[in-house]
């Protein structure tokens, strides 16, 4: 799906701001009429989320449906022009009226569906627009949420208690996230109103290669001939063509690099008909080898982060400044990577990772699948074919990010307790993931801390992503035994021949706590967990990566384990360095992104 565009074809407006909002109090949602105004509206700026928009817990908390409103009004310049609804994101599932026509219904909250309102919106009159958006969280959606009566994530349950028992059976009905960040709902990233000419490009796929060639293949409706220019960086024509796909050939390309080295950008320039569409891309390629993760050639090494998209009062909600802020914090300490734990991001951090030369690590709101030694979720939680939509809908919108390097199918699902019937979910997904890339990126899932002998899924992903806690939630505050433990298991990955790499590793910490002796939650703490962590993993040749978690403090649901939320972050939720930062800092402006291992043991051949 393109993302909106304004040139000498198309216009396109973002309708942000504040709409007309009103929560819904009927689990249905059927107490607000979409065809009407709004009953008592309170303003919610979009995008955002709206659970921090205010101070009532009934807005933080709430469960269910919840309604947004505006009028629009289209110029009757656009008379003869095809007119769509294009929406960022909805978390988590939306249904959209237009003058009390249902005209779109989206499942998922991390990824952008659109409306085709040709007909339905007449230029010259104003339209009411009215957005619905349910935040409900349960075995049947992505992220996974427990069903009524259980706990969620790092829940206390106290069963047995009758006093407990009782008054959890008369609770009203709440959301019980199976995930380790703060439920965030609302219209989260733009809503535009395009405008197109009727015969348009649907979509373009690019591969590049770094010869130079480049194959494509343009989507289109309606009657028209398609011509592409390849555009180098500089603006000029560097190859051209006609057709519906093919392959042209730059001579000698620019090569898209992470920062501190160049990550050069070329546009391909389709025009077909009255429409044109210009589609960044760029000359890099990745690729496994081996236990080598090689980006251009060369053995790459990952450093940096698992993040979210969370802040203060924005919530979920796209935040373009703490978006350019955090790119920025990422070339301060040296890092060159992030995942977009524990969803897809928006399309605007893509767009910033490929000008800013960050990799990405682009991954699918699959987490929370599992619950427990009692329940196969494989066989009892109905998400397999959400999942396939939300995986495939991903990679159509991501695909010619230069920066994303690498497809994650989810995150911590159950690999262990019932792992033939986990590799038969995940195993297709990886091959699906395969399919559908006209890159062919290399595919990984993320592993929680588990008994690596007995899942056998891991072991098949081109690249090994582990998350572990070593000196944290196992043998808490004891980083010799956890150093220990941690180099015992890398023996096992050492007979793998794959590619290993950290995507979560990391201690909650207290900024301003400090102790002489680095007890947990300190600062100190955090430090030391990291130097010593790091130099268990620069022993290993197929160690190809550290991805801490997380890169910020950041907002979870209540719990007994959680002070004001996830402090694990390297920076506070305000983007101030902790000791560790610091610390990584020194580490990762030492070490290259290419080059740092090679693969071979070092101790092996006795460099
Ligand atoms: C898990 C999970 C993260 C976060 C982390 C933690 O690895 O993937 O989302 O919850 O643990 O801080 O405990």
């Amino acid at each position: 799906m393109l993302y909106p565009q304004k040139n000498d074809a198309r216009f396109c407006v973002e309708l942000d701001g504040l709409w007309d909002f009103c929560l819904s109090h009927d689990l249905s949602g059927a107490d607000i009429d979409p065809a009407a105004p709004l009953p008592s509206p309170r303003l919610m700026a979009v995008p955002g989320s709206y659970n921090d928009q205010g101070e009532d817990k009934e807005l933080r908390d709430h469960y269910g449906w919840a309604y947004y409103q505006r009028r629009i009004e289209v110029p009757r310049m656009f008379d003869a022009c095809r007119l769509v609804l294009r929406f960022g994101a909805v978390t988590h599932k939306a249904k959209v009226w237009l003058n009390g026509e249902l005209i779109a219904e989206h499942k998922g909250g991390f990824l952008p569906f659109e409306a085709d309102v040709t007909g339905k919106l007449r230029p010259g009159t104003a339209a009411l627009l009215t957005v619905a958006c349910d935040n409900r969280v349960d075995h049947s959606t992505l992220p996974v949420g427990n069903e009524p009566g259980q706990i969620a994530f790092f829940g206390s349950d106290n069963a047995g208690i009758p006093s407990v028992e009782h008054a959890k059976a008369s609770a009203a009905p709440q959301n019980r996230p199976n995930f380790d960040f703060f439920n965030y709902a609302g219209i989260h990233r733009p809503v535009w109103l395009c405008a197109l000419p009727q015969n348009f490009i649907r979509d373009i796929a690019l591969v590049p290669h770094n010869d130079g060639t480049v194959d494509y293949r343009v989507l289109t409706e309606g009657d028209g001939a398609v011509a592409v220019q390849i555009l180098d960086p500089d603006g000029r024509v560097a190859a051209q063509g006609e057709g519906t796909q093919g392959s042209l050939k730059v001579e000698a390309p620019r090569l898209w690099e992470p920062w501190p080295g160049k990550p050069w950008l070329y546009t391909a320039r389709v025009r077909f008909g009255e429409d044109r569409y210009d589609q960044t891309f760029g000359f890099r390629e990745v690729r496994v080898d081996g236990v080598r993760l090689l980006l251009n050639g060369k053995p790459l090494y990952l450093k940096g982060f698992g993040k979210h998209e969370d802040s203060a009062f924005h919530g979920r909600g796209l935040d373009s400044c703490l978006n350019v802020k955090d790119a920025g914090l990422i070339h301060w300490i040296g890092a060159n990577a992030v995942r977009t734990s524990h969803y897809p991001y928006s399309e605007e951090f893509y767009d910033l990772c490929d000008r800013e030369g960050i990799l990405v690590i682009d991954e699918t709101p699959a987490v929370g699948i599992g619950a427990g030694a009692e329940q196969d979720p494989y066989k009892t939680f109905p998400i397999g074919e959400h999942h396939r939509e939300v995986l495939t809908d991903m990679i159509d919108r991501d695909k010619n990010h230069p920066c994303v390097i690498m497809w994650s199918l989810g995150n911590e699902p159950d690999l262990e307790h019932f792992p033939q019937s986990a590799y038969d979910y995940w195993h297709p997904l990886y091959e699906l993931a395969h399919e559908l890339d006209p890159q062919d990126r290399p595919v990984t899932l993320v592993c929680c801390q588990n008994d690596y002998t007995k899942d056998i899924t891991t072991r098949t992903m081109d690249v090994v992503s582990l998350n572990r806690y070593y000196g944290w939630y196992n043998l808490s505050g004891d980083l010799d035994a956890a150093c220990m433990a941690w180099n015992e298991e890398l023996d096992f990955w050492a007979q793998q021949g794959k590619p290993v790499l950290f995507t979560e590793y990391g201690a909650d910490t207290v900024e301003g706590l400090h102790d002489t002796r680095a007890g947990m939650f300190s600062e100190e703490y955090q430090a030391e967990y990291f130097e010593r962590l790091n130099a268990v993993i620069d022993r290993r040749p197929f160690f190809i990566g550290e991805l801490v978690w997380n890169f910020a403090d950041f907002a979870t649901i209540q719990g007994p384990m959680r002070v004001g939320g996830n402090r694990k972050g390297i920076f506070t939720r305000d983007r101030r360095p902790k000791l560790a930062a610091h610390v990584l800092r020194r580490r990762w402006t030492a070490i290259p992104n290419v080059d740092y291992k090679d693969g071979t043991d070092k101790q092996e051949t006795g460099k």
